[in-house]
């Protein structure tokens, strides 16, 4: 209990450089696979994950020699969970595969190598060269922004750029038509999510370049 206190304090540090980890680990080489233990899965369906959709999820993440953890949604900033589109290299590839084909509600045990992780630099508190184990929950699957089709419909003026009016439009749709339409509160917590990440040059607009960083192979 102690142990899980102190690590999830840990974690409020080391998380804002999360997504500068996730960048280095992209560049390392695989040597393994990753192991899926599925901890739990709901009978019910709807939507299974896949690469380019919009996930909402907790994570845990830990060490696997010795269980220790670097990692926790449940404390970094609010303690809300995080929200990435799958599969274009905003989480480790480890995450990005391990992943795919999840239900909402279901949870995943994820050890996943190194080289799909923190690679044989490591980045502190992971050491060079470790197994990581993530405990992931997912809590929602939606079609992400992350296709040149998605990214037609959100830009209304046509302007080859994505103010945040016209993918909030694009999200509130897509959630509307899967029958769950959200307050403005929960819409601006995505936008932050996904501008922070995508608005490289912090211009307030999603250029087509910045859109397509991570997903060359649909331009
Ligand atoms: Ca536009
Ligand atoms: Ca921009």
């Amino acid at each position: 209990m102690m142990w899980r206190l102190v690590g999830c304090t840990l974690c409020l540090f080391v998380s804002l450089q999360l997504s500068s980890w996730c960048v280095l680990a992209s560049a390392a080489e695989p040597d393994g696979e990753v192991q899926i233990e599925v901890l739990f899965k709901p009978e019910e369906c709807t939507q299974k994950s896949k690469r380019g959709d919009l996930l909402n999820v907790h994570y845990d993440g830990f060490l696997a020699t010795d269980g220790s953890q670097f990692y926790c949604s449940r404390s970094d900033k609010a303690g809300h969970p995080q929200w990435f589109v799958l599969g274009v290299g905003q989480v480790i590839k480890g995450l990005d595969k391990g992943m795919e084909n999840m239900c909402p509600g279901e949870k995943r045990k994820i050890t996943v190598p190194p080289g799909l992780a923190f690679g044989a630099q490591g980045k502190d508190p992971v050491p060079p060269n470790a197994t990581v184990v993530f405990e992931v929950e997912v809590y929602s699957v939606s079609r992400g922004p992350r296709s040149m089709e998605a990214f037609g419909q959100m830009d209304l003026d046509s302007d080859r750029s994505l103010t945040k009016a016209e993918v909030k439009a694009y999200l509130k749709l897509e959630y509307e038509k899967s029958g769950k339409p959200r307050d403005d509160a929960f819409y601006e917590k995505i936008m932050a999510d996904i501008f922070r990440k995508s608005d490289r040059d912090t211009d307030g607009v999603i250029s087509a370049k910045e859109y397509n960083i991570y997903n060359h192979d649909e331009l």
